[in-house]
């Protein structure tokens, strides 16, 4: 077993690059040289221009803004900003998939994949389905998950998920989210010039809103997509740009919402769409992913994953893409005018996500089948404009198994740690694995890459060094692409593990590094860890759990830390949310919170160091349990 480092990967990047030399092609890579250095203010958060007074900049001749405010009010108030945007991004993802899930229907373009599981939700939710036809049942459930969005009394359905402890923590704390909508607006609302400048309402709102979005709309998200979609079991693919096939049409779909690229995948698997791509002279077509879609198909369909957020340029940079569908999120603007240097076609779908020089096919869930069907088209018809000298495809992947969602972990470590007893249907041996040591404990690793740290490499090391610990990595997002390219997430990666986590990858034929899906996907570890407490008898804040996002860089990522904060885990980032600028608010994220939640923010831009904060956590949290 050989892992891809990610010097070859930059390699294989540089390469690229010398193609896009040729054609005039602009790349990150040059674009963060004309943004380095970037601006204090901004990097410290003291930076205010919510009103047409300001903009107003803190320093120490200039403490307070023209209305008074000082640095920690405005550093909080960016701060909830920010998640305000993470939280409505995630949230309204959730909502379309709510959205389709009315839609669904016998002999329409979307069903109901697995109907055990809707009415599982629709009991917890106290809904009849007794004898009640399942589309009958998901349209009705449908509604009711709209409804969570903008609801005028009560609390997320959801929370009742989580251990009593921790309702009540939230509870006590003033944090429970409301209507899913209603905590953006409140945040906004918070944050609009002359209202909340006290630092800890800013911080118990941005913990509320980020709430709203993991136990809440991304939840929304995550467990209808498995009703409509099936929910992820483990299945093989592959992993980083050499899944894309010169003598095939290649489709790449990029961005979050499994509504268009399930449709994408269905299409181009049509024989009469092959033929058509024959017709066309390729071989075949072949769909790859890049970033969250990519998760989605991956993990139900072992569609394989061309690459992870920064590597979505090098898509193109091969010349041998066809077409880059995206939807929503995490799509770089750069990809239209990149793209007109290739015969690709930027194909954007979705009105939220509107970018110059694209091809606009709106795409929505009531004409999904057709529009799916003009995409591919349009994409096979692209393959005879290829220039064949430019194309280069790094020969460059890796073995992946994937699909590990909650009910999938169950299955699958259920009895590992005898094989004698019966199937538990709970997480009470991996509880047994975690007290005995075997396992030493879990890290969430998730996020995104981003330039100022090195792509990908934070992810890759980080995780190596915790396996070898004996410590179990469940991963989403980008970075579990990060681990996927890299070979992490092949079984035979166990070899680099520490002698107990090796025993059970062996005992339960798992990769040491387990593929739970897409960022919506980090609400299946909040469900895990409530799992985990339950069965163990232990509050959350107890467990040798914690959150890490070495790379992080989107909006999301801050509504996504503040929900795993307060679910109460803490949670390690190596990059810093733009607090910097101000004592209080950093002294609340990274301690005050505890006293609200049970766990806060550890911010260590040493990556070395960053992994070794994480191991003596797991291990202080150990001693404290005598285990
Ligand atoms: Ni998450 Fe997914 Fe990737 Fe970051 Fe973007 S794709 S929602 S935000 S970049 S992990
Ligand atoms: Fe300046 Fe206050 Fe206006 Fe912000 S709200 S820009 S600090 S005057």
């Amino acid at each position: 077993f050989k892992m891809t480092t990610v010097e070859e990967m930059e390699a294989a990047t540089n390469r690229l690059l010398e193609t896009g030399a040729k054609v005039g092609a602009d790349a990150w890579q040059f674009r963060v040289k004309n943004q380095t250095p970037h601006c204090k203010f901004g990097e410290q958060g003291v930076c205010c221009r919510i009103c047409s007074m300001g903009p107003c900049r803190i320093t120490p001749k200039a403490p307070r803004g023209i209305c008074g405010c000082d640095v920690h009010g405005i550093v909080g108030r960016n701060y909830l900003k920010f998640t305000a945007g993470g939280a409505a991004t995630h949230s309204d993802h959730g909502r379309e998939i709510c959205n389709t899930l009315g839609h669904a229907a016998p002999d329409g373009a979307y069903k109901v994949k697995d109907p055990a599981k809707l009415i599982r939700i629709a009991k917890e939710w106290g809904v009849e389905t007794e004898g009640r036809d399942i589309y009958d049942l998901a349209h009705e459930m449908s509604e009711l998950a709209l409804s969570e969005y903008g609801k005028n009394h009560g609390v997320s359905r959801w929370l009742k998920r989580a251990p009593q402890h921790t309702q009540d923590l939230w509870h006590n704390a003033g944090i429970e989210p409301r209507a899913i909508d209603r905590e953006v607006s409140c945040a906004l609302h918070m944050t609009h010039m002359g209202c909340s400048s006290k630092p800890e309402a800013l911080i118990r709102q941005s913990l509320r809103n980020g709430l709203s979005d993991g136990w809440g709309g991304s939840m929304c998200g995550t467990e209808f997509s498995d009703v409509l979609f099936g929910t992820p079991k483990p299945i093989d693919t592959e992993a980083n740009l050499g899944v894309m096939v010169a003598e095939n049409v290649n489709i790449v779909v990029h961005g979050h919402d499994p509504s268009l690229s399930e449709m994408i995948c269905e299409v181009a698997d049509d024989p009469e769409m092959i033929a058509y791509a024959k017709e066309m002279g390729a071989k075949g077509i072949t769909i790859s992913g890049v970033c969250c879609t990519s998760n989605e198909v991956a993990m139900r369909r072992g569609i394989p994953m061309a690459g992870n957020f920064l590597q979505q340029e090098n898509v193109v940079l091969t010349g041998a893409c066809e077409a880059i569908v995206v939807d929503v999120q995490c799509i770089f603007p750069a990809l239209g005018p990149l793209s007109k240097c290739f015969h690709t076609k930027f194909i954007t779908t979705s009105p939220i996500a509107q970018m110059p020089d694209s091809d606009y096919i709106e795409f929505s869930a009531g004409t999904a089948l057709e529009k799916a069907k003009e995409i591919v088209k349009t994409a096979i018809e692209n393959f005879k404009n290829r220039k064949p000298d430019l194309v280069y495809i790094p020969d460059m992947k890796q073995k992946a198994t994937v699909g590990y969602s909650v009910e999938a972990i169950v299955k699958t470590l259920d009895g590992v740690t005898n094989s004698q007893v019966d199937k538990t249907g709970t997480t009470k041996p991996l509880v047994d694995c975690i007290t005995s040591g075997v396992i030493r404990g879990a890290v969430a690793m998730v996020g995104c890459n981003n330039p100022k740290i090195r792509p990908d490499y934070a992810h890759i090391e980080l995780m190596k060094k915790l396996i070898a610990n004996d410590i179990i990595v469940v991963a989403s997002g980008c970075s579990a692409q990060a681990a996927a390219k890299a070979g992490l997430m092949d079984k035979a990666a166990k070899d680099l593990c520490g002698a107990g986590l090796k025993r059970v990858c062996e005992l339960a034929d798992i990769p040491p590094v387990l593929h739970m899906g897409s960022c919506v996907d980090i609400s299946r570890m909040m469900v895990l860890v409530s799992e985990l407490a339950k069965d163990s008898g232990l509050n959350i804040s107890q467990l040798p759990v914690v959150g890490c996002a070495p790379e992080w860089m989107s909006e999301k990522a801050v509504s996504i830390g503040n929900y795993v904060v307060a679910t109460g885990i803490d949670t390690f980032l190596g990059v810093d949310p733009y607090v910097s600028g101000s004592t209080e608010i950093t002294e609340l994220l990274t301690s005050g919170v505890k006293d609200w939640v049970e766990a806060s923010y550890t911010v260590e831009k040493d990556i070395d160091k960053l992994v070794d904060k994480m191991i003596e956590r797991i291990e202080e949290k150990r001693t404290a349990l005598g285990i």
